[in-house]
């Protein structure tokens, strides 16, 4: 029970459309636990109809801004857009805390459902929380659902990778084409927006981009499978600029998904990630226990480490003929 209601009721809630039921279960699945593993369970059967976008890049590139102007005109066509922030600053720094509520107030009010989670607290768990707060988005009928996380970290990049259509904001000046690439962005990337598009250097930056997509054919892109280069779109997040266009680039990207027979096999890719981030998680746990509890109890006393971890991992997997 959660409240007065179980979690099959909250369920049910979010799925007629109640934005609290749904803020209600993010926040279970989001403090991990038991009540965590029964959202998960009320809600696996219910997903794979909304589009997952990643989108990410530099910090202050623009992708909160992109992401809301992205949104709000989505929302605007009578589509249910969901957007899940994954914010590093605190919510006590300034301005671009500020700019952020602006836009999340705006968009808010165009019918774009926004949740935020700062990654403190979430030390190795953002891989564990993330996916299962898609789940929740998704089953409560939410079509996009947008994950933007900063593009620093592999945690931060593998959870934006982890989506249907992965959108890398660039900007002009300081070489941030060069920067993506060294940080992972291009590999991942199946769509690039070069955003603040109104500042100078802007032309620049494009064809760096282009020149560093000719040198590589590591993009999401070719990963899903596709033929093409991924689309470069320029925007100004700021004013609209050219987010039309994105809107078009991010369903043609659906659409060429669906039609390559590509976007089961993505689906399929990111329960895999699932799988494989939650078994670390277990393993992980068992490990430092079985260590703990071989020194107390002095079973690892005059044992070489490699052996005492030799046999500890015999034990933890039941033995060399653990695999069915
Ligand atoms: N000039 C200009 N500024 C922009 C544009 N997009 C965003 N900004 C500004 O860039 C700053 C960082 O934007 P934000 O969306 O918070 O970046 P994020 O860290 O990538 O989410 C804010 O002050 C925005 O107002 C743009 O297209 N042009
Ligand atoms: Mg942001």
């Amino acid at each position: 029970m959660v409240g007065n209601r179980t979690v099959t009721q909250l369920v049910a809630a979010a799925r007629g459309g109640e934005r609290r039921a749904t803020a209600r279960l993010l926040t279970l699945v989001e403090q991990g636990g038991q009540l965590a593993d029964e959202v998960a369970g009320a809600t696996h059967q219910l997903v794979d109809n909304a589009h997952v976008v990643g989108v990410t890049g530099p910090p202050g590139a623009g992708k909160s801004t992109l992401t809301a102007a992205l949104t709000t005109l989505l929302a605007d066509r009578g589509r249910r857009p969901a957007v899940l922030a994954v914010d590093p600053s605190s919510p006590l720094t300034g301005g671009a805390i500020l700019g952020d509520r602006v836009r999340m107030v705006e968009a808010t009010a165009a019918g774009v459902f926004i949740r935020s989670m700062a990654t403190r607290g979430h030390a190795g768990g953002l891989a564990l929380a993330v996916p299962g707060m898609v789940r929740v988005l998704d089953a409560a009928g939410f079509d996009p659902v947008v994950v933007e996380t900063v593009g620093v970290g592999q945690v931060e990049v593998d959870v934006a990778a982890a989506a249907d259509t992965v959108l890398v904001v660039v900007t002009p000046g300081m070489g941030d084409a060069v920067q993506a690439n060294k940080a992972g962005l291009l590999e991942v990337a199946d769509l690039f927006a070069v955003n603040k598009s109104d500042q100078p250097n802007a032309a620049d930056a494009r064809r760096d981009l282009e020149l560093m997509l000719d040198l590589s054919d590591l993009t999401g892109h070719r990963r899903a499978g596709l033929p093409e280069r991924p689309t470069i779109v320029s925007t100004v997040a700021t004013t609209g600029g050219g987010v039309e266009e994105l809107a078009g680039a991010v369903d043609d990207h659906l659409e060429a998904l669906r039609s390559s027979e590509s976007l089961a096999v993505r689906r399929q890719d990111r329960r895999s990630v699932e799988v494989r981030s939650r078994l670390d998680h277990l393993l992980l746990e068992a490990s430092a226990a079985a260590v703990a509890l071989a020194s107390v109890d002095g079973s690892a006393d005059g044992e070489a480490p490699g052996a005492t971890a030799k046999r500890l991992a015999d034990h933890l997997l039941g033995g060399p003929d653990h695999t069915r």
